[in-house]
């Protein structure tokens, strides 16, 4: 960006050398807004600005407009409600919300006491959501699937407030605010895994909501584009704070909706100038400083920042220094005039100027105070919805400035400590009550602040009730299952994948990975619903073969000719291709896997997404997305590719993957593999896609997938089940009578060390091991801490056993456990050994770094060598082999004793 020219010092009334000239060309310019229209005057001023520009005038870019609304006050679309009743229950809805938040903070604190809760963020964004809930927002109905209502997480009493007027929540649930072990109270937050028919999406972790909504119309558009549903008429709502405009993901993927033209979704940025410990941007603007981002991305920006009582005063405003004062303050001393009183911004806010203080000069201080941002003007957010849901070809953010803690008075109203303020006194809650007209006396008050409700037969009531039906129903409401029901192919249809590879040949469980993904692809039901999803690594992954074949989702389809169209996996765009490219942004992947995951609730139809990606940057980059899924009752499967500490060579400790499983484990809802073999990743997914998408069960796929090329033995009948619990017995042993025997387990492709170790244990010391493969300790885990639990609640019953202990049982001899994964990973399962059995093992805690896979599992103290000797030293200590077999094993195999730990290598 060129610097401001210094003759050029802003279009301020001090630097007019020519105000007459000045006039003239504005009132040329009023004169075409008033014959021609605004878009006769927006060309010429287009044109002024191009001619400007090839003249050599150096414009300095801005993204911004004057401080004031963006649609003048003639023209506002009339709102067709009665403002007066929607008013009242407003207030009641308000009322009922503080009342539930103190109650809840006044319950016995002898057992924690405080459950917190937050009454001033609704209090600032109440009318946008009754003007939501009265005249825009969809239930799911008839000719309609719903709009998606994206609610900011602390505001959530006032959805609550608003559920119990409308007889969908019970008092009893009100006063169970927070108290939800019993299952009879409501969350804190908007959480669907713990309110499964009421709320849609977890948007407390600040940052999450805005992106995951972005994604959300985006899939919209790709569904109706498909022609998988209709899904024309569906907007996406977000609301977010101002404070929470601050997360990088809030932002962060705002040039994506601008790109692909989502008109479907709307961001309402409730500006209350607030955050938790003080203001947002106190030197300055943030509503300027968000309109600039959001119109340099190309959004349709909408300013709603004063309410109608400034109307008359704008009008007047002939010279401009209203609007300049409007321009100057800052938001540090906004915040301060709504702490104060009308006096005070009489002094310190139009006292700036004299005509100004001469503008008001026959309203009193009442007058003054009652001056309205627009966010607390009905009327004027009408009109802005109104606005935003008829503009075409671009997403729109509503920049709406309110008062935290709006109503609050002097408990909260406009302080720095507004966001937190749960507890009133029953002083503050009769100002409240007089405040708002609620009809509440003093003694109930004094009784415990009761709820608020009118009789059903009253016309606010009935409104409340029509409105709704007008809309199709209540919100928010989160659909649990979808309607239709898909069959999931045959396992044997995936018998490539199953087979063992032919005599010489070599493969990995990523390419394993892709054959099935390319028949499933081809199945006639749940072919189309696949959703592969890409961050730009499909070449990493061997899979850009589908680009040709299924084409990359694009709504512009593909304007240019590929530079390799030629060839036969050309990169194919198309306006109905089914591969959701990304780019290389891991975040937007999980946010796409998320919308794709879940629409079998949010869009009634049921889709599979295979999201694949460097395991390193999946649930250790994007890990509070992955817990949000989880919330969100996900089913879908994520890849985790490349993955192990040792096997992804070359890459280096930014990328070499030891711990993602464990992660993994603690997501309850997620259910992880780490297999080795090419069978073992058939029988999974398929045995997820079963779970998943026949039987709609709510869980969700981490697998990860190697890219280390080797023979694979083939599935062997009746083992698949083993294979879902996490554990078979790959390769026997006969032990001869009196030989010592040992365990090997092992995963992904550290599994194959175990393999060769038992080969030199038979060969070189006598012993006989046998080989189990555990495709997920996560599960052996959950399944042996589960044992574990019902055998501590059933004391006198025949005990549970473990599978890991089913399994070990009639396998004597030491256990070892190789991985390719931190220690922890197979530690899970140390528990559940047979009585008597000792436990071994190996894993690479520390740092990875870039070489051969043979040095990394040296290195990491993971390779067969190590294994033999853990083993061996495992019988030493059972007395089974004289200690000196394992001095003369690591003297044979060369291990140096005085290697540094690599945990701290
Ligand atoms: C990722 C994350 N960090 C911190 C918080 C804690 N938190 C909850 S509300 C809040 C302040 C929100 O301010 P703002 O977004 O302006 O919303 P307002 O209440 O002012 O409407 C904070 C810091 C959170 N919920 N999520
Ligand atoms: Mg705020």
């Amino acid at each position: 960006m060129s610097a401001v020219p210094e003759s050029f010092l802003g279009a301020t009334a001090a630097n007019d050398t020519d105000a007459q000239e000045t006039r003239e060309w504005l009132e040329a310019l009023d004169a075409v807004i008033a014959n021609e229209g605004p878009a006769r005057a927006h060309f010429l001023l287009e044109r002024l600005i191009d001619e400007a520009r090839q003249a050599g005038i150096d414009q300095p870019f801005s993204a911004n407009t004057a401080y004031v609304n963006t649609i003048p006050a003639d023209q506002e679309e009339r709102c067709p409600g009665n403002l007066e009743i929607e008013e009242r229950l407003r207030a009641y809805m308000r009322w009922n919300a503080m009342a539930m938040v103190v109650k809840a903070n006044r319950l016995d604190p002898a057992d924690g006491g405080d459950l917190g809760g937050h009454i001033s963020s609704f209090a600032s964004v109440a009318t946008m959501f009754g003007a939501g809930f009265n005249h825009f927002w969809n239930a799911e109905h008839e000719g309609h699937g719903g709009d998606l209502l994206y609610i900011q997480g602390h505001s959530a009493p006032g959805i609550y407030a608003r559920a119990f007027m409308e007889g969908r929540i019970s008092e009893a649930q009100l006063l169970n605010f927070r108290q939800e072990v019993d299952g009879k109270g409501l969350s804190s937050y908007p959480h669907p895994k713990l309110m499964p028919e009421f709320w849609q999406f977890p948007t407390v972790s600040m940052g999450l909501g805005p992106l995951m909504a972005i994604y959300q119309a985006r899939f919209l558009k790709y569904l109706h584009a498909r022609g998988i549903a209709n899904t024309a008429n569906r907007k996406v709502w977000v609301f977010c704070g101002d404070g929470e405009m601050d997360e990088p993901e809030s932002l962060g993927a705002i040039g994506l909706a601008a790109r692909e033209k989502l008109d479907n979704l709307i961001f309402v940025i409730n500006c209350n100038l607030q955050r938790l410990d003080g203001p947002v941007r106190g030197n300055g603007k943030i509503i300027q400083e968000l309109e600039g981002e959001f119109r340099g991305s190309g959004w349709n920006v909408i300013k709603l920042l004063w309410g109608g009582y400034w109307d008359p005063l704008l009008a007047r405003d002939k010279d401009g220094i209203l609007r300049k004062i409007m321009m100057d303050t800052v938001d540090g001393d906004y915040q301060a005039m709504k702490a104060n009183d009308g006096a005070f911004v009489r002094k310190h806010f139009f006292g700036q100027h004299p005509k100004a203080l001469e503008m008001v000069s026959k309203m009193s201080d009442d007058d003054i105070w009652r001056l309205n941002r627009g966010g607390h003007d009905p009327q004027k957010v009408y009109a802005a919805y109104h606005r935003a849901v008829n503009h075409k070809g671009q997403p729109t953010v509503l920049l709406v400035k309110t008062v935290k803690g709006f109503g609050m008075g002097k408990s909260g109203e406009g302080k720095n400590t507004a966001h937190q303020t749960k507890k009133l006194t029953n002083d503050d809650i009769k100002s409240f009550r007089d405040r708002f007209n609620i009809p509440v006396s003093d003694e109930q008050i004094a009784g415990g602040i009761p709820f608020y409700k009118p009789a059903d037969d009253t016309p606010e009531m009935k409104y409340l009730h029509e409105r709704r039906k007008a809309l199709g129903g209540y919100l928010p409401h989160r659909r649990t299952k979808a309607d239709e029901s898909l069959k999931v192919p045959e396992l044997s249809t995936f018998q490539a994948v199953l087979e063992a590879t032919a005599e010489g040949r070599e493969i990995s469980t990523t390419q394993a990975y892709v054959r099935f993904l390319t028949t499933l692809l081809r199945d006639k039901e749940v072919g189309p619903r696949t959703v592969p999803i890409l961050v730009d690594e499909a070449r990493t992954f061997g899979m850009e073969g589908l680009f040709r074949q299924i084409g990359i989702y694009n709504p512009a389809g593909q304007n240019y000719t590929p530079v390799d169209k030629d060839q036969v996996m050309y990169y194919r765009e198309a306006k109905d291709g089914q591969i959701l490219q990304e780019g290389i942004n891991e975040a937007g992947g999980m946010s796409s896997w998320i919308a794709a995951a879940t629409s079998y609730s949010t869009n009634n139809r049921i889709m599979v997404p295979f999201y694949i990606y460097y395991s390193m940057f999946g649930l250790q980059r994007v890990g509070d997305l992955c817990w949000a899924a989880g919330d969100m009752q996900a089913r879908g499967f994520l890849l985790g590719g490349t993955s192990g500490r040792t096997t992804l060579n070359g890459e280096g400790l930014q990328h070499e993957d030891g711990h993602s499983h464990v992660l993994a484990g603690t997501i309850p809802n997620c259910v992880s593999y780490d297999p080795t073999f090419a069978h073992e990743v058939g029988v999974i997914l398929h045995h997820g896609l079963k779970r998943m998408v026949e039987q709609q069960d709510n869980v969700y796929y981490y697998i990860t997938l190697l890219n280390e090329n080797y023979a694979m033995p083939g599935l062997r009948a009746g083992t698949e089940e083993q294979i879902i619990k996490g554990m078979y017995l790959l390769e026997d042993a006969a032990p001869k009578k009196g030989q010592p025997q040992v365990n090997l387990l092992g995963s992904g492709t550290i599994l194959r060390e175990s393999m060769e170790a038992k080969k030199l244990l038979e060969a070189d010391w006598g012993v006989a091991a046998k080989v189990w493969s555990c495709p997920s300790f996560n599960e052996l885990a959950r399944d042996g801490q589960d044992a574990e639990r019902w055998n501590l609640l059933h004391p006198t019953d025949t005990p549970r056993q473990s599978f890991v202990a089913q399994q070990l049982a009639p396998h004597a001899g030491p256990v070892i456990a190789s991985t390719d994964y931190i220690k922890v990973y197979c530690e899970q399962i140390r528990a559940y050994m047979p009585k008597g059995r000792s436990y071994k093992v190996l894993g690479t805690d520390g740092y990875g770094r870039s070489d051969f896979r043979s040095k990394l599992r040296e290195h990491f103290e993971i390779n067969r060598h190590y294994i033999v000797v853990a083993a061996l030293k495992s019988l030493a200590d059972e007395g089974a082999v004289p200690a000196a077999k394992v001095t003369e094993a690591i003297a044979r195999y060369g291990l140096s004793i005085d290697k540094i730990n690599p945990l701290y290598a």
